[in-house]
């Protein structure tokens, strides 16, 4: 039993039973991956706002506000936090095809979904070391990044669509060193286009307003 920690930020509840994505990915790493590695970003942040004005504000203003006052440990584990959030809603069990408005976006900016697919794969597995790769809106136009360690597109001026986290905690007990097994699969059997496609929905909203 731990304390709890004083903060605003808490661990938000997964968007499936723990067991939902095997055996893709197992339970036992959603439950380490959720429950220790996710918690221990939240708990750390709660921790490092505590006191603070930022204690007040949401998560993704706290990863901004950390970024511009060059504060990394607060940027860290705020950004992890955020990530993993967003991540857990990129993936769902038996998931489809990208259909509608996002499908014709992946035609026309990244060359079809099959483009799509060994891109985001190439950013996924040759991502060095820790990080995540995503799907981005940026101005109107789709795009493939990869971002090292907590790093996180909400810095940058664009809209996260999907992401892929590369961190070894996210596949060593089910694949080992084969990262790009894991990708491969991820890809093919989890990404959750429908949120995807509500992601780009409301960029274009907040665009238009
Ligand atoms: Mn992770």
């Amino acid at each position: 039993m731990s304390a709890k920690a004083a903060g605003p930020f808490t661990l938000p509840k997964l968007p499936w039973d723990d067991a939902a994505l095997d055996p893709v990915i197992s339970a036992r790493t959603i439950q380490l991956h959720h429950g220790k590695h996710h918690k221990a970003y939240i708990d750390k942040t709660n921790e490092l706002v505590a006191g603070t004005p930022l204690a007040d504000k949401a998560l993704d203003e706290v990863v901004r506000a950390a970024d511009k006052a060059k504060d990394q440990k607060l940027f860290n584990n705020a950004a992890q936090a955020w990530n993993h959030a967003f991540f857990w809603n990129c993936l769902q069990p038996g998931a489809g095809k990208p259909k509608g408005d996002i499908a014709r976006r992946l035609d026309s900016d990244l060359g079809g979904h099959d483009a799509f697919t060994k891109a985001f794969a190439n950013a996924a597995v040759e991502c060095f070391g820790s990080g995540w790769a995503w799907l981005v809106d940026r101005s109107g136009k789709l795009e493939i990044v990869a971002t090292s360690n907590a790093a996180t597109p909400l810095t940058q001026n664009v809209t996260p669509l999907l992401t892929l986290d590369v961190w070894e905690h996210a596949y060593y007990l089910d694949y080992q060193n084969k990262r790009p097994e894991y990708v491969e699969a991820v890809i093919a059997k989890l990404l959750n286009w429908e949120f995807a496609a509500k992601q780009l929905a409301s960029s274009r909203q907040r665009k238009a307003a």
